[in-house]
């Protein structure tokens, strides 16, 4: 039949993809047309993203489209991890390289914030949780510094607005990637402009707000030229990759938790409106903006940046093992040795990962694992421990148990940790789809342009069209994993039941 063809890029920290999706109605099939490296650039102490060669890897990528799939593309979307921007200046120019979140330039940021606004107006207005790596203690950090970029600025773009600008010409900000700012106001989904205010940061700087599945224009000249095609429109999926990742998993019901599994771990519930309660704040559950007016109720957990980080580690020591290998060794290594808090600050951009878990087995009284498979092998257990806590306290604010957990992600493909994950939260875990992510920005392109009606619709077609896998607990360990998470608990400190 004659599909629709849409393009997807969809950006993480890791790595970036131009995913082309065929629609034809009822199913959807995936076609990878490029991936290539992201990640930080470290320039004399400070990180930041090389943005003009992510916009030239797309170019690419729209190019590679065309060339395979025809110039009649109906649709071009953009996603990217949170929280991160760029700024103009007069004229639209770029002002300097848009900072990485891991940059340590936002270190003690969170005290300083809060000694000007207290936490509980902070997370009043927002509904997020309390990150330093949040776009407002970013720009906090820059102000503080007399930014001369700050100072110049007349536009802030979120990472995918960013992109989207220098595709369309048309400057526009989309709702998911604006609330993981922490300066959205989740009730009228506009810019929280008296926090900014009361903050001292400048208000001029934002475009208004649209909800995903807007069209933000069309292809420029320039680019519809460089790239072989004519004036593509180009959509607002969810653009935050974790909206979007959201948007495709395969559950049938409302009822269920999903872990979008990738360099970060984002575990939660999709509610009709966001959950502003003291113990969302206490626990520190964030409320992002999700697409047909839901919200995303979810904890960051560290995720595979721990193993990630770990491979960058011993590929140093001359080490070097692809995630196959590694994963495979952590599968050999002995079970329930050392656990970490894989959300220990520490763990957020240290110079050596090994060493930092190292540190932290030292400093709790345990013995550091010992070799790579134990090393990584620790990091996957206590991931799956950190599920166990954070599944708890979901089925508290859902007031019932949940029945399963739909993972979804690049994580899947991690088998140990899907069998890990199952064991430690003794529920089944359903894996898949992979390509989350870009299956949700493309669904959400059809959606802008009327194809398809609904989000239960959209599942719908995910699950017609992506093989899953379910994961059951295993009844032998059951006993063991408890006792590990009483240790666990004890170690990061979890007092409540
Ligand atoms: C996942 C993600 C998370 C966000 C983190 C940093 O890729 O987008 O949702 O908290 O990256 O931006």
């Amino acid at each position: 039949a004659n599909a629709q063809k849409y393009l997807a890029f969809d950006l993480g920290a890791e790595s970036g993809r131009a995913v082309v999706g065929l629609f034809d109605g009822n199913g959807l099939r995936l076609e990878d047309v490029h991936r290539f490296p992201t990640g930080g650039t470290l320039v004399l102490g400070t990180l930041y993203w090389d943005v003009l060669r992510l916009f030239e890897e797309c170019k690419k990528g729209l190019a590679l489209a065309v060339t395979q799939f025809g110039k009649d593309l109906a649709g071009i979307g953009f996603d990217t991890w949170g929280v991160d921007f760029g700024l103009l200046g007069r004229g639209d120019v770029l002002l300097g390289n848009p900072r990485h979140y891991r940059d340590h330039g936002n270190d003690g940021m969170l005290d300083i914030a809060f000694a000007l606004v207290p936490p509980e107006t902070i997370f009043e207005r927002t509904g997020i949780q309390f990150m330093q790596i949040n776009t407002l203690y970013q720009l906090l950090a820059l102000k503080l510094r007399k930014s001369p970029w700050l100072e110049a600025a007349e536009t802030l773009l979120m990472m995918p607005d960013l992109l989207a600008f220098w595709f369309t010409g048309e400057k526009s900000s989309e709702f998911t990637i604006a609330s993981t700012s922490q300066m959205v106001d989740p009730r009228t989904r506009q810019w929280a402009y008296d926090l900014l205010i009361r903050l001292g940061l400048p208000t001029h700087l934002f475009t208004t707000i649209s909800e995903p599945g807007t069209q933000k224009g069309v292809l420029t000249q320039e680019v519809a030229q460089a790239c072989g095609c004519g004036a593509i429109a180009v959509y607002a999926p969810a653009e935050h990759d974790t909206g979007s990742a959201v948007v495709a998993v395969p559950a049938s019901d409302t009822d269920f938790v999903y872990l979008s599994s990738g360099t970060w771990s984002l575990m939660g519930i999709e509610l009709p409106q966001p959950l502003l309660t003291e113990q969302v704040r206490k626990a520190n559950f964030t409320n992002e903006g999700g697409v047909f007016g839901t919200t995303r109720l979810l904890k960051n957990i560290m995720g595979l940046w721990l193993v990630q980080e770990c491979r960058r580690a011993y590929a140093r020591r001359g080490q070097d093992h692809n995630y196959a290998e590694l994963t495979k060794m952590a599968e050999q290594a002995p079970p329930f040795g050392a656990f970490i808090d894989p959300d220990d600050p520490t763990f957020l951009a240290p110079t050596d990962m090994v060493e930092a878990i190292a540190n932290f087995c030292r400093r709790t009284g345990q013995n550091p694992p010992e070799g790579i498979g134990a090393t990584i092998r620790c990091c996957l257990e206590s991931l799956a421990l950190k599920y166990r806590r954070t599944l708890e306290l979901l089925d508290g604010f859902r007031g019932h148990p949940h029945a399963i957990v739909h993972v979804v992600g690049g994580g899947t493909q991690n088998r140990l940790l899907c069998q890990l994950t199952a064991d430690a939260l003794q529920r089944p875990v359903i894996a898949g789809p992979v390509e989350a992510t870009a299956i949700g920005n493309v669904l959400m392109q059809a959606m802008g342009r009327g194809e398809i009606g609904s989000l239960e619709e959209a599942r719908a077609i995910v699950r017609n069209s992506f093989p899953l896998e379910t994961y059951s607990p295993s009844a032998a360990t059951k006993d063991r994993w408890e006792e590990a998470y009483i240790r666990f608990r004890k170690l990061c400190g979890i007092e409540d039941s």
